[in-house]
């Protein structure tokens, strides 16, 4: 902190999404923030920061926003001491272990969990000691096919490629809006000015969505794919890419498996035009560098983990993996891989119980959660950082779940649509309060970078750190009655300790160093290390893993469903999903100044379907999929794909028992009381969010 006169600086990162910005936040005297803006010093974000960044003084000072446990009673919520909540809630989790055994607590962990150093480093000796085989979380809704796919072909689950996009030629986006999300597995601040300069070099960028996006439109060209058909575009490069290379004898079988998949075949499949898939085939492979980046809208979907595959492979077969200007593998200084063992086995050591979904990586598909709750295998959960009623397929089924459980413990800093069904929540210091490495994004950035932030507030003495309430619970379930409970652990420990082992410590980085400089570290662009990082247990690249490959008998029949099969006339919509700038899925709606402004919460549709439909624009429309139905203003626009209709997720904040003042005032509908909790990747369990059959009802 540097200070003149009254006035004085903090530096620190945002862990509101993957960017991590550098922030240069000014106080007064009285502690009271006086702006946010970004850190022109900090070398990786180079002052770049979204609207977000100034909701962290609104999350600080959310009346909503609990800083001590709150217990459920017949009266409403009471606030209650730290010493009983955790009395509370170890001897529940004592009993119900004892009583049912250890899968009978189910645990759902949320995105912000990836986003807190304290959280990161301490729930998982926590939900060892707990031992559950329930557990879930926000990743496979979301990116478990990357995961997948890595495991399969690189050895581990976090060997993710991430895009050089300081140094390519040519970047495709598929499926990805990083304008919106600042980029996601793909840690890179400043995206947009980024991509800009791939154009000022000389190099171009394309962008494949069904919704000509924010970063669409600033792309040297957009094709509209239709839903959920990505795969067999992948699919098409590759047979249009294999016939133009020297083919190896694996390479001659990724040729055979891309026969089928011409472009001829595959534009009647994808809606893009045959010229158009040559010349992207084309650029592929002509470029000095190229990309392909494939993101949320090609991971949540029905062929998730063939389409990560798939991708990995183009890039492979372009000379593009493991080298400048390609698809990279960061070296951070936090090195989550360097106790990872060589060719382990994550996958379906266990499955769901009612739809036998298979486990992957200690954790089962979430989309199995509600109904193994209502079957009863879970009667107690705690969810940490998650708000799974707003963001998980059937959102409805799993609040009629949440209601039946027996016993529920939340770890969160609100009241909201899944807390509200808690027993317990224990609220933890959060944002400006805590300190802040970011273990999981350095992981996955576009430049090596290292940044550690100082807590910039102190907390209250009635608050506790989340690391204080993981290892305390962790310590009360596993003593023994009688002795007495150690004091928790700072994690802190555990940073300075990696720091010093890891990939830099030798050339002298530690914490120490990081905590005198808040801007950052910066350590170098990406280089090549694929040899010195792979963990597969030949210590090459499986280009064609059999679960992969098995795979894709299901994308052949359904391609020959959808070439031959006429429209769905039942639900003859697809819908999709969306992101806003001002959102942060569906927990930062309680900022007036991110909310305020036209209603965000609106059904995209394309003028000509909404002429077939007979709707018209800001009409609001009753919206039906399999498993629910919701109320939406209709907004009209060319940007969408006809046939194709689109809600933002997150939204959903008009049920009862929500402690949110500004985001209920801007409730909007949630999209997963449409979303449908069958439509899954059968490969890998990952919800398929995209291309969800609806109709709008008159
Ligand atoms: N249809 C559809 N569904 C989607 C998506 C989509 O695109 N379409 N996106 C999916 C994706 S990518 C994700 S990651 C998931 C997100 O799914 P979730 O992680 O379940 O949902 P979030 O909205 O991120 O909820 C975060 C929760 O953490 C709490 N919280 C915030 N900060 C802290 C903190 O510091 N400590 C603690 N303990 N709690 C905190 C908030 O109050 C909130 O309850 O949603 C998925 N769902
Ligand atoms: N402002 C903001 N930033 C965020 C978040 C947020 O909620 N708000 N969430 C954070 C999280 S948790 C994540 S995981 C990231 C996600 O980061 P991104 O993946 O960049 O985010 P999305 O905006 O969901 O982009 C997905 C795109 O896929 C498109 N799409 C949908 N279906 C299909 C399909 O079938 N095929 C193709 N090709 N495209 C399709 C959608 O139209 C959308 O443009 O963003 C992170 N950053
Ligand atoms: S882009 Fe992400 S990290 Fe950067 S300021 Fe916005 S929310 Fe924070
Ligand atoms: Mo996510």
């Amino acid at each position: 902190m540097t200070s003149s006169t009254n006035i004085h600086t903090h530096y620190r990162a945002c862990n509101l999404c993957e960017a991590i910005c550098g922030l240069e936040i000014t106080l007064n005297a009285n502690q009271e923030i006086l702006s946010i803006k970004g850190d022109e010093k900090d070398p990786f974000s180079r002052g770049h920061i979204c609207p977000k960044a100034v909701g962290l003084k609104d999350i600080y000072l959310d009346k909503n926003r609990l800083k001590q446990p709150v217990r459920k009673t017949h009266n409403g919520w009471e606030t209650i001491s730290w010493e009983e909540a955790f009395t509370e809630v170890s001897s529940k989790i004592k009993d119900f272990q004892k009583q049912y055994g250890k899968d009978v607590i189910g645990v759902y962990q949320g995105n912000p969990s990836v986003h807190n150093s304290g959280t990161l480093l301490s729930a998982p000796g926590f939900l060892r000691v707990l031992g559950t085989r329930n557990r879930f979380s926000a990743t496979s809704a979301d990116q478990l096919p990357h995961h997948f796919a890595a495991w399969q072909m690189f050895g581990h689950p976090l060997l993710l490629p991430i895009p050089d996009i300081d140094r390519t030629d040519f970047m495709l986006i598929i499926g990805a809006n990083p304008l919106a999300s600042n980029g996601s597995l793909m840690t890179v601040p400043d995206v947009a000015n980024r991509l800009k300069a791939i154009q000022k070099r000389g190099g171009k960028f394309v962008v494949i969505d069904p919704r000509k996006t924010e970063t669409a439109k600033i792309a040297d060209q957009h094709l509209f794919i239709k839903p959920a058909t990505d795969v067999y575009l992948l699919l098409s490069l590759v047979h249009e890419i294999t016939s133009q290379i020297e083919t190896s004898e694996q390479i001659q079988q990724l040729k055979s498996i891309a026969q089928f998949y011409s472009p001829e075949t595959v534009s009647k499949i994808t809606g893009i035009a045959v010229e158009q898939i040559k010349s992207l085939a084309k650029d592929l492979l002509n470029a000095k560098t190229a990309v392909v980046y494939g993101r949320m809208g090609v991971s949540v979907q029905a062929f998730g983990g063939v389409c990560q595959w798939l991708i990995n492979c183009i890039n492979i077969l372009t000379n593009n993996l493991d080298s400048v200007g390609g698809a990279m593998f960061p070296q951070p200084a936090f090195d989550l891989l360097g106790r990872a063992k060589k060719g382990e086995n994550i996958f379906n050591r266990w499955q769901s119980a009612v739809r036998k979904l298979p486990e992957f990586d200690g954790e089962l598909p979430v989309s199995a959660m509600a109904e193994d709750i209502l079957a009863g295998g879970i009667k107690m959960l705690l969810t940490v950082c998650g708000n799974p009623v707003l963001s998980t397929s059937n959102g409805t089924q799993l609040d009629k779940a949440l209601a039946s459980l027996e016993y529920m413990v939340a770890v969160d800093i609100y009241i909201n649509e899944t807390t509200q069904h808690a027993n317990i929540i224990l609220p933890p210091t959060t944002g400006l309060e805590v300190a802040h490495y970011d273990v999981v994004f350095h992981n996955l950035a576009i430049r090596n970078t290292a940044k550690y932030s100082e807590p910039l507030f102190e907390k209250d003495k009635n608050q506790r750190h989340d690391w204080e309430i993981f290892e305390e619970l962790k310590n009360r379930i596993s003593i023994e009655e009688g002795t007495e409970i150690p004091k928790p652990k700072n994690p802190e420990a555990k940073l300075a300790l990696a720091m010093k082992f890891g990939p830099y410590g030798k050339a002298g980085l530690t914490l120490q160093q990081l905590k005198d400089n808040p801007h950052g570290e910066d350590l170098g662009a990406l280089k090549p290390c694929l040899k010195e990082v792979i963990l597969t247990e030949s210590q090459d690249i499986n280009l064609l893993p059999d679960l992969i490959l098995q795979d894709l008998t299901r994308v052949k029949t359904h391609a020959e469903k959808l070439l031959i099969t006429e429209k769905n006339t039942d639900f003859d919509l697809q819908l999709i999903g969306r992101r806003h700038l001002r959102s942060n899925n569906s927990w930062m709606h309680n900022s007036e100044r991110l909310v305020k402004g036209r209603n965000r919460c609106t059904l995209l549709i394309h003028p000509e379907t909404a002429n077939k439909q007979g709707v018209a624009n800001q009409e609001i429309v009753q919206i039906e999929s399999r498993v629910g139905k919701v109320e939406i203003t209709v907004e009209i626009t060319d940007e969408i794909m006809p046939d194709v209709v689109s809600i933002p997720h997150g939204f959903g904040h008009a049920r009862a028992g929500v402690q949110l003042d500004i985001a209920t005032a801007h409730a909007g509908v949630s999209l997963n009381d449409l979303t449908d909790e069958l439509l899954i990747d059968e490969l890998t369990g990952n919800a398929a969010f995209s291309g969800v059959p609806v109709r709008i009802l008159r």
